[in-house]
């Protein structure tokens, strides 16, 4: 029994308003895409089957290095933060998984928050580690790496938080670890470039064998931040090298946000799928770095390429290509459950024209060499409004045709805002 935290007579409503001139425009694009030998049934079908996990941390107003702007009914533990997964889900019916990052989503009981996770329609994603930040009371400081650290100790307790991510996903019956290290140096000679490697991989082999059979290992690379001078796992290719020497089910995972500025993002997804390594996406865009903006709110056509090649990949895939797409972004001037919605939607559109693209006439306009059709046949696809599409996929699973307009008239924030308590400004930005 689900206990759906905005009324399903004001979904309802909201949609009865709209039905009848999104079935006017569903129908017409239906027309236009009928005479290009597309079925629109089948591309809604795909996308109703899509879905991307929503990350714990990004319910709550992020921040910068240099600031955070509290909310109103900002949640302020898991449950709270759970309760507006489950909003963002009841509204646009892509999100039905959660991804937690502990310690951060720490609590007494982990059955009875699966349950409770259950009990709003969620279910949880990749469970996240956390050794770059160091925790109150803990032992080892990680100001000289995690994994890789020089100290013995400090590496063993990095190795057991992640055998304890593990087992707390069991209880929750998480599939995968993510695990992403912020371990590096800010100078030259600050620690051996090789070595450190070396070290790291000896931990994550530990980890690694901790794993449940039907577990993958996902391994974020992240070029810089917060060492300055060089990261441990820095790029696609020390993420390969790692995650082919560690083993089968251990897979690399790409954020769009840890690259330098115009890498080809759409080409490493080719290569890592070549290498059978692709495990996973962590969703957002950027326009300097690591700046955790809304997927696809800055640079939406290479969310498209990025699909496009996933597309790609599924029509051909390799063994065990199942790859686990998750949302990570730091919500710091709107309210997080617009920008979840507003970027699953992205996501989901990017996946809707990559499926549109006629693959066949770009492979014959590829092998012909004849380059402005192979560019026009992918152009054809990222120009086409899929918008009808995905809001009749949404429609139909009893989600909401217009997800802000029905987020907004049900005056969720406002209602939490006087139930919540408010978040400790100054306690540090994370
Ligand atoms: C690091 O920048 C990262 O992308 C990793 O995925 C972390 O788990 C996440 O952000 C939250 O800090
Ligand atoms: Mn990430
Ligand atoms: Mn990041």
């Amino acid at each position: 029994m689900t206990n759906l935290p905005i009324s399903g007579d004001l979904v309802a409503q909201h949609n009865a308003a709209r039905g009848e001139a999104l079935q006017d425009d569903y129908d017409s694009l239906g027309r236009k895409l009928e005479r290009s030998g597309i079925a629109i049934d089948a591309i809604k079908d795909r996308v109703k089957e899509w879905s991307v996990a929503v990350p714990s941390w990004g319910t709550g107003r992020g921040g910068t290095r240099f600031a955070k702007f509290a909310m109103g009914g900002e949640p302020t533990n898991i449950h709270e933060k759970l309760e507006d997964c489950a909003v963002i889900q009841q509204l646009g019916r892509s999100t039905p998984r959660v991804s937690p990052h502990f310690p951060w989503d720490k609590v007494d009981d982990y059955a009875g928050l699966a349950e409770e996770a259950a009990g709003l329609g969620l279910s949880f994603d990749a469970v996240n580690s956390n050794t770059f930040q160091d925790q109150p009371g803990q032992a080892h400081s990680y100001e000289t790496g995690s994994l890789s650290s020089t100290s013995q100790a400090t590496r063993q307790q990095a190795i057991e938080h992640n055998v304890e991510c593990i087992e707390i996903g069991r209880k929750l019956g998480s599939r995968a670890l993510t695990v992403w290290v912020g371990d590096g140096t800010n100078f030259p000679g600050q620690q051996d470039l090789g070595r450190s490697l070396d070290r790291y991989l000896e931990s994550a082999a530990q980890v690694y064998s901790a794993l449940p059979d039907d577990w993958t290992m996902l391994l974020e690379h992240k070029m810089f931040e917060p060492a300055f001078y060089s990261s441990v796992i820095s790029d696609w290719g020390s993420s390969l090298i790692a995650a082919q020497e560690l083993g089968e089910r251990c897979r690399c995972l790409i954020d769009l946000g840890h690259h330098a500025p115009n890498v080809n993002i759409e080409q490493i997804v080719a290569r890592l799928h070549h290498a059978g390594k692709l495990g996973g996406f962590h969703f957002n865009d950027s326009k300097y770095g690591d700046d955790d903006l809304d997927s696809g709110s800055i640079d939406p056509h290479q969310l498209f390429l990025v699909f496009n090649e996933l597309v790609e990949a599924e029509n051909n895939p390799r063994a065990g290509f199942d790859p686990a797409y998750m949302i990570d972004q730091s919500h710091n001037v709107t309210d997080p459950i617009e920008s979840m919605l507003s970027s699953a939607e992205a996501i989901a559109g990017c996946y809707a024209r990559a499926s549109l693209v006629d693959r066949a006439a770009l492979h014959e306009a590829q092998e012909s060499n004849d380059v402005m059709l192979a560019f026009r046949t992918l152009r054809k696809a990222y120009e086409t409004d899929v918008g009808p599409i995905l809001a009749k996929a949404r429609q139909e699973q009893g989600g909401a045709i217009d997800w802000l307009g029905a987020y907004r008239e049900s005056r969720y924030r406002d209602r939490k805002a006087q139930e919540r308590k408010p978040v400790e400004l100054g306690a540090g930005i994370v």
